[in-house]
């Protein structure tokens, strides 16, 4: 990456991050964004500057304060070593897939989020709605990317589909290989601005980035050389510059996105089945067999798609599922932590002795 750019704006800072700073300390320091997160390492970068610094958290081992690609960081204007983490205006997380379920960041600070699939078997709406959760729970905008349209002998059919997922979604299907194609996606890069684009392995996110910067810079599945380490040719999560000066996140493809922490998100996605349930007679109604259930009654009328009830049932015990688990394991962080606190008073007290 090289750092044409020249002040912090360019580098998506602006009046949210600028009010944190309330110190002295704060104003002293050095603001950077982090471009990429490696396993020991993050490279931070701000105006004519770039630095590569060990992993930061906010709070010993929480993760959700753990530094992650596109947040701020404030640097010791000496050491050069991150001291501070700005408050966040969005964030993106999911649960690990796997047997560890650990919460995972997967980007900050983004503004736009482009949902890729394709116009083929990739494409599937309880996916997209998965990935719509995470985008409304974060507040960002979200945009509905359909590649391979030149695949397609009907491309509007799959962006019909995906139209009628929520209310004014925009939707656009393009040939990812195409600048022509992908210029209904120039207005989202604009200055300062960091769009995150997420989606399955294989539908076209590095390929998208590449037309989108302009630069053949990302290795795309096409083109690959090193394939032994499997399946993935991105293999970590890194801002790139944009011509018109804003920020594009290319992110591996998730096999599964395990969503926590996103109620408000998943009420937004599924606003009218929400709105159903405030119906229910009774208000612990599970929408099964009980009597009163608006939501069984309106599937039972037509007015519910009983596939959309499913999914809805599904993201919602997931949801519950996870979130608890949040909530127990920060519990019990808690706990540890006074345990270690009290144990190094105790030997503090003891050393005096
Ligand atoms: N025909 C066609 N091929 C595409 C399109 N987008 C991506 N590809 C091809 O699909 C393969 C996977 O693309 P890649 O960008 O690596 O996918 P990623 O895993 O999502 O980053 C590559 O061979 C691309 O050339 C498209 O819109 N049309
Ligand atoms: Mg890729
Ligand atoms: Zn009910």
């Amino acid at each position: 990456m090289t750092t044409e750019t020249s002040t912090l704006a360019d580098f998506g800072w602006n009046a949210f991050f600028y009010t944190q700073l309330n110190t002295d300390d704060h104003m002293a320091a050095l603001p950077v964004r982090v471009m990429s997160v490696h396993r020991n390492s993050l490279n931070v970068a701000g105006p004519d500057f770039e630095q590569v610094i060990a992993p930061f958290f906010a709070q010993d081992g929480d993760e959700e304060g753990r530094a992650t690609v596109g947040d701020w960081l404030l640097l010791d204007p000496e050491t050069l070593q991150a001291v501070h983490l700005l408050e966040r205006k969005s964030v993106f997380k999911r649960r690990a897939a796997g047997t560890s379920h650990k919460l995972q960041l997967i980007a900050a600070n983004i503004d736009t989020l482009f949902i890729v699939t394709s116009c083929n078997k990739d494409f599937n709406i309880a996916r997209l709605e998965r990935y719509l959760v995470l985008a409304r729970e974060a507040e960002v905008t979200p945009i509905i990317v359909i590649t391979k349209a030149d695949q397609a002998e009907v491309p509007q059919d799959f962006s019909r589909e995906a139209a009628k997922l929520m209310p004014g979604l925009l939707v656009e299907t393009i040939d990812a290989r195409d600048p022509k194609s992908v210029a209904c996606l120039f207005p989202w890069r604009a200055p300062g601005q960091t769009i995150a684009v997420v989606g399955s392995s294989g539908v076209g996110k590095s390929t998208l980035i590449n037309t989108l910067t302009g630069a053949g810079k990302i290795a795309t599945q096409g083109v690959r050389e090193d394939d032994a380490k499997g399946r993935h040719t991105t293999t970590g999560r890194a801002l790139h510059r944009l011509p018109e000066g804003g920020w594009v996140l290319d992110t591996p493809g998730m096999r599964e996105l395990q969503l926590t922490d996103v109620k408000a998100g998943i009420d937004d996605v599924f606003a009218d089945v929400a709105a159903l349930a405030r119906n229910c007679r009774f208000s612990d109604c599970q929408h099964e067999v009980e009597p009163g259930c608006a939501i069984l009654a309106a599937v039972n009328d037509g007015t519910l798609e009983p596939d959309r009830h499913k999914r809805w049932q599904k993201l919602a015990a997931e949801e519950a599922h996870n979130s608890a688990n949040t909530a127990q394991r920060r519990a019990r962080d808690r706990a540890f932590g006074k345990m270690i606190k009290g144990a190094l008073q105790d030997k503090k007290k003891y050393d005096r002795k």
